[in-house]
């Protein structure tokens, strides 16, 4: 098994040009939910520039071919090869029209690629690969043409019928059927597709663009979604504000359609002008949405929305150059969230993230580069390596040639490259181009995988005054790559004396300079940097503002960690400063845990503490990072044999500790967060719920927390604060949170994306008894295996945010979840290897747990028809 998959690799190397041009595409969809009907007609020239042996591959999957002409000529199976997913025409004429005519099964797809059935409307999802599902074409994202599209069905059923680009015609047609034709200017790769048809309700306004255009903008969703569609209209239309203000991109024709669906496997879809969207990022009422889904819905629209120049106009080579479009367009949103709410806040989660969901994988069995010289099964590549790694990669260019240098290199991007497919190093050279200077070092960010280290010591010379910083970096080795070099560290650096007070920066040798933050650029394994006219032993800064995606280690005194958390210029830097801090601390109980000794809490983590919370003046929203402690995944990363159940009694130990010892002040911060005024989505008032909120968390490590929660809830105006509150009694085993939770179910048993919610409070109680309730939570009603957002609520979630519930000793998590892989793998083969990756740092647990895991992963290995998505995963896990 292991080696027929390793077969099937595509390298990255391989390349080759498609060597036919694809002039225009003609589809026309006879639309009926159990069988549809696809004839395509393309016209192909020979592209003399490429060569090659004259045969048109296409690549087509499950579909049933009816007819297929070259030229009017009918070809019988002597003149085409098929062969797996690929179709082959020998020896084709320098132009030859292609018409072929196939048929497809919509509400058969469960695998949610493809053409398929959502409720009562019919939809599509292409990339990467699933256009080959729909009809044969070279479904690579390197052919681009234009497309026209005629959609023809019952008028009663599929009053709606959508595709990209602008509407060219429609009519009526015999027997209650009607049609429509949607043309795309612009040529575009076959992911790119889309259709829709179904009966949906609209939400309709309109943005005037820079230049005058006049875009109709149109949300469609289920009727009965209708009054929960504002705020993401309200963030597309900030969204093209404001990448005309920042990026100077126009959006570039008359309509902007947007589609809610609940069968969905990923968050959204940027098709040209007709993006698909999981109902999770478009749907909001502040009674049935928290504030995270508020922020949620602005970015991924946001995302989306900006795909249209950074994925579209310029869309990529092959599928290696992934990040390429989702690196950068990641880096867009992130600073589109940044600029429309707190670009502090915004930072601190997005490293948070990056720690928790990407380091862990940078070190896995999956590691691999932000642009991978191999894969096996491509819709394993969407990580959060591609994503969130390849995005502070553009944040890197972003530090070293600052705003107007980047926005240099973009233009010059577009100018070159508007229309085209291109790599990461077209990408590269526009940068370097457009700002003269040279980043070939810089390059190997894209090829090397694995998590930088720096280790940083420091030497203070009361005498000299010279304070000597030396970094030495490195990368461990991966799987993939044994062998690794230096990188490019933009090191944005600055000191504080003891008291606090920013220090100057000057290298020996330079001139006196001002205080405040250096940035330097640290590329070789070993850099030293000597300061002079240091007035004392200064407390270093380091990365402030995390300027580059490595794991800092510095023998930081507790004293020092103070300084920094009290009196840092950069948020970042105090957020990090006070996570260090709870993180020594908790791993320092967990190691006494382990050893059989009573738990402390941590005087100078205490003291911390108190002064956060005393601050008065400072930002809620910060407050609250601020006093979030650690995950217990991330506390996990830190060890070296994860101690499961260590972790989570010190996390919880240090957590009650702060809340008995501080409830005064967590008391005085929750009520003056807790004004009675009315429910609003401004930032100011998110932020000041989600102090309220972690307040609320502690304090219901108090014996005052049960009555408090039970108040929120009953006042509550908002799904935040409801959710808070319900969490919190769940968490805390009150026997008041089975009628809450109960009450809740019947209030919203309607509502799928509330219901999520519901599933998420219990999959996520901590402890060994929960996969009890997951597996009992199967059977309810509301709950489908068939439903991507119902898998990951449940499912996705106990497996992978409930480590003492997935972890538990008697290997009954791991039993259960390999089942739902093994259950999963032959209707939705993406999902299935979503959830298998949840035992890919199986070799970092204990030798009982590694044991179980492994068994479970064989178990799921050694099934006779095992998608080759599951395999990849499960396979590399084992090797
Ligand atoms: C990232 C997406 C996919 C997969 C959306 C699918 C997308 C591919 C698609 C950031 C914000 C919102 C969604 C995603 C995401 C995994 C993550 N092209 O636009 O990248
Ligand atoms: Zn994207």
């Amino acid at each position: 098994m292991q080696e027929c998959k390793a077969d099937k690799a595509i390298y990255r190397k391989n390349y080759l040009a498609y060597p036919w041009h694809v002039k225009q595409l003609d589809l026309r969809f006879v639309i009926a939910a159990e069988a549809t009907v696809v004839f395509a007609e393309m016209a192909f020239e020979w592209s003399e520039d490429v060569g090659g042996a004259r045969e048109i591959v296409l690549n087509g999957s499950d579909l049933e071919l009816v007819s297929l002409s070259l030229n009017d000529r009918v070809l019988t199976e002597n003149d085409y090869v098929i062969e797996g997913e690929s179709l082959t025409i020998h020896d084709a004429p320098r132009t030859s029209v292609l018409k072929t005519e196939v048929h497809i099964h919509p509400a058969a797809n469960t695998a949610l690629e493809g053409l398929y059935l959502s409720g009562d409307f019919l939809l599509t999802q292409c990339e990467a690969q699933g256009f080959r599902k729909i009809t044969w074409f070279p479904d690579r994202p390197d052919v681009m043409t234009t497309y026209r599209v005629t959609l023809e069905a019952d008028k009663t059923l599929f009053p709606v019928l959508l595709s990209n680009g602008n509407e060219v015609g429609s009519g009526e047609a015999d027997g209650g059927r009607h049609w429509v034709c949607w043309h795309d200017p612009f040529p575009k790769p076959s992911y790119l597709f889309a259709l829709v048809a179904g009966e949906l309700a609209l939400v309709e306004d309109h943005f005037t663009t820079r230049s005058g255009r006049d875009v109709a903008l149109r949300i469609y969703v289920e009727e009965e979604n209708l009054d929960r569609c504002d705020h993401a209209m309200e963030s597309l239309i900030n969204a093209m504000k404001w990448d005309e203000d920042r990026f100077d991109l126009e959006y570039d024709l008359d309509v902007y359609h947007i589609i809610a669906t609940n069968d969905f496997n990923m968050g959204a879809m940027e098709n040209k002008s007709l993006n698909i969207f999981n109902s999770k990022y478009v749907l909001a009422r502040p009674d049935t949405a928290t504030d995270v889904d508020y922020q949620g819905i602005e970015g991924v629209i946001g995302h989306e929305y900006f795909h249209n120049w950074t994925g579209n106009r310029v869309t990529c080579q092959d599928w290696f150059q992934l990040t390429l479009k989702e690196g950068l367009t990641v880096f867009r949103d992130e600073e589109f969230s940044a600029d429309m709410q707190s670009r502090a806040v915004k930072r601190i989660q997005t490293v948070r993230d990056l720690r928790l969901r990407q380091f862990p994988e940078d070190d896995g069995p999956m590691a691999h580069a932000i642009r991978p010289d191999r894969y096996v099964e491509i819709n394993n590549f969407y990580t959060a390596t591609v994503y969130q790694k390849g995005a502070t990669i553009i944040r890197m260019y972003h530090t070293l040639l600052g705003e107007s240098g980047f926005q240099k290199g973009m233009k010059l991007y577009f100018e070159r490259h508007d229309g085209q497919a291109v790599s990461c190093d077209d990408f590269l050279a526009a940068m370097a181009d457009a700002n003269d200077t040279n980043l070939d070092d810089f390059a190997h960010w894209y090829s090397q995988s694995g998590t930088p280290q720096v280790h940083v010591t420091d030497h203070y010379d009361a005498e000299s005054r010279e304070y000597t910083l030396t970094l030495a970096q490195s990368t461990p080795a991966t799987h993939d790559q044994p062998h690794k070099r230096p990188l490019v560290l933009p090191f944005a650096l600055g000191l504080l004396s003891a008291d606090g007070t920013e220090l100057p920066l000057q290298l020996k040798g330079e001139a006196p300079g001002a205080a405040g933050t250096r940035l330097l650029i640290a590329d070789k394994e070993q850099q030293t940097y000597t300061f002079v006219s240091v007035s004392s032993k200064p407390v270093p800064s380091l990365f402030r503002d995390f300027s580059a995606p490595v794991k800092v280690f510095y023998a930081y005194s507790a004293q020092q960690l103070a300084t920094l958390i009290e009196h840092d210029s950069d948020a970042f830097v105090r957020w990090d400063a006070a996570q260090r801090m709870a993180e020594n601390a908790i791993l320092t109980q967990c190691g006494r845990y382990a050893e059989g000794q009573d738990m402390q809490l941590d005087v100078a983590l205490l003291q911390a503490f108190r002064g956060i919370l005393s601050d008065e003046k400072a930002d809620p929203a910060l407050l609250a990072e601020a006093i979030t402690l650690p995950d217990e995944d991330y506390l996990a990363d830190q060890m070296d044999v994860v101690d499961v159940d260590g972790i989570h009694a010190a996390r919880q130990f240090i957590r009650q500790g702060l809340a008995v010892e501080l409830k005064t002040l967590f008391d005085k911060q929750y009520l003056s967060m807790n004004d009675a005024a009315a429910y609003e989505k401004t930032p100011a008032a998110m932020a000041r719920r989600s102090l309220k909120n972690i307040c609320l968390s502690y304090l219901l490590e108090t014996e005052a927390g049960e009555s408090l929660a039970v108040a929120q809830l009953d006042a509550s105006d908002n799904m935040t604060d409801t959710l808070a509150a319900i969490r919190g009694l769940v968490f805390i085993n009150s026997p008041l949170a089975a009628k809450a939770l109960a009450e809740f179910e019947s209030s919203w048993y309607g509502d799928p994306l509330v219901m999520d919610k519901w599933f998420i409070m219990q999959a996520i109680k901590p402890g060994s008894e929960t996969v009890n309730t997951v597996r009992a939570l199967m059977s309810h009603s509301v709950f489908s295996i068939r439903n991507p957002n119902k898998v990951r609520a449940l499912i996705g979630v106990f497996a992978m945010l409930n480590p003492t519930g997935f972890h538990a000793a008697d290997g009954s998590g791991y039993k259960f979840h390999a089942d739902r892989v093994i259950e999963l793998d032959p209707l939705n083969p993406q999902m299935a290897a979503r959830m298998a990756s949840a035992f890919n740092r199986w070799k970092r647990y204990d030798d009982d747990r590694k044991t179980l895991m492994q068994a479970e992963l064989q178990r799921i290995s050694s099934l006779d028809k095992l998608s080759g998505d599951v395999a990849e995963i499960v396979n590399n896990a084992l090797r």
